[in-house]
């Protein structure tokens, strides 16, 4: 396959310890989507602006099901539904497109892009949103396969287990709901340990294009966290903690435990630190480090890029979890990379 400038299309595998070398265009991605990567980076050298590269990359994951875990079909809610988030943000204007529990319709990158053109507003949710996007021409259809719905009913037969509950009755570690709250006050209330996730319930495509002329967007798209409680929105559609651009300083992406990662805004806290001077690895490191003072076994990872195409990544060592792996496309190399979690 060719790409402008005669690069060829090398995906190799490497570990990256340490800053890598600036070029532009770049698109990183989260995790190993590679078929995402690549779309977002022939729409980039086909002409495509940015947005354009982003939206075209997170919906080759929608349409592909990424890990099951991006698009349709995967995380079903408590009530069995995948809902949809996404977000898309542009760096030279800050303007953002998201939403957050979408239902019915496949393609949630493009609903959040359609929330930033054809809206003044930011962030669209639930059943509204969802007929936002038919009014936008969005089909509606169901997002329920056989594959969500054996995952669904797997859970009703393990009574219900994992979910989200605490402090209500009957106890959730043994009993599906419907629950009540416990009538206990402060400290009495237990704070359950949260239970150790398994990676592929549980991945986001976060990702972040520059062009040449060095304007940047990010995007991020996922179904959310399996067993949710029905109107569960995670941090990927929230701008600053799923990710942020400002295409005077940088970009980062985050993908991980969403309800935990959100109260930190690690992406905005990341691209803060580029502002400082701070290279991208150490931006997203500092960005982690942040939530591991609070959480210090968190699931997450972050991918920061800075305006000259420097880019670096960093994850929360946690169980199951020691190593990550991203994409970079740029015009040196196109590969999948590993850094070590912290
Ligand atoms: C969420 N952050 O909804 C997303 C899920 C994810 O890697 O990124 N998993 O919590």
């Amino acid at each position: 396959m060719g790409f402008p400038g005669d690069v060829p299309l090398l995906l190799t595998l490497c570990s990256c310890f340490c800053q890598a070398a600036a070029q532009t265009p770049l698109v990183l991605n989260t995790w190993a989507f590679a078929d995402a990567a690549e779309r977002a980076w022939l729409t980039l050298n086909s002409g495509g602006s940015v947005l354009d590269a982003v939206e075209q990359g997170c919906r080759q994951c929608e349409v592909q099901q990424c890990d099951g875990t991006v698009g349709y079909g995967g995380s079903p809610d408590e009530c069995g539904e995948t809902t949809l988030d996404a977000m898309i943000m542009n760096g030279n204007t800050i303007e953002v497109g998201a939403v957050g529990g979408l239902r019915r319709i496949k393609s949630a990158i493009s609903v959040a892009r359609a929330v930033m053109e054809h809206s003044d507003h930011t962030l669209l949710v639930g059943e509204s949103a969802s007929i936002f996007a038919q009014n936008m021409g969005f089909l509606s259809e169901d997002l329920t396969t056989n594959r969500s719905l054996s995952l669904y009913l797997e859970w009703l037969r393990k009574n219900c287990q994992p979910n989200s509950w605490r402090n209500v009755s009957p106890n959730p570690e043994t009993n599906c709901g419907p629950y009540k709250p416990i009538k206990e006050h402060g400290s009495k209330y237990k704070t359950k340990p949260r239970p150790q996730v398994n990676l592929h319930s549980h991945d986001t495509i976060g990702m972040i294009a520059i062009d040449k002329l060095g304007s940047i967007a990010v995007g991020t798209s996922t179904n959310g966290k399996i067993h949710k409680i029905s109107g569960r929105v995670g941090d990927s559609p929230i701008v600053g903690a799923g990710a942020y651009a400002d295409s005077t300083t940088g970009a980062a992406a985050a993908t991980g435990d969403g309800d935990v990662m959100m109260r930190f805004l690690p992406s905005y806290q990341a691209v803060e630190y580029m502002r400082m001077g701070i290279d991208p690895t150490t931006a997203c490191q500092k960005a982690i480090k942040r939530i591991q003072k609070y959480h210090p076994r968190v699931f997450g990872a972050m991918i920061c890029v800075n305006k000259t195409g420097s880019y670096g990544a960093a994850c929360s060592k946690s169980p199951g979890m020691d190593q990550f792996h991203f994409l970079a496309f740029n015009p040196a190399k196109q590969s999948e990379q590993i850094v070590d979690c912290i």
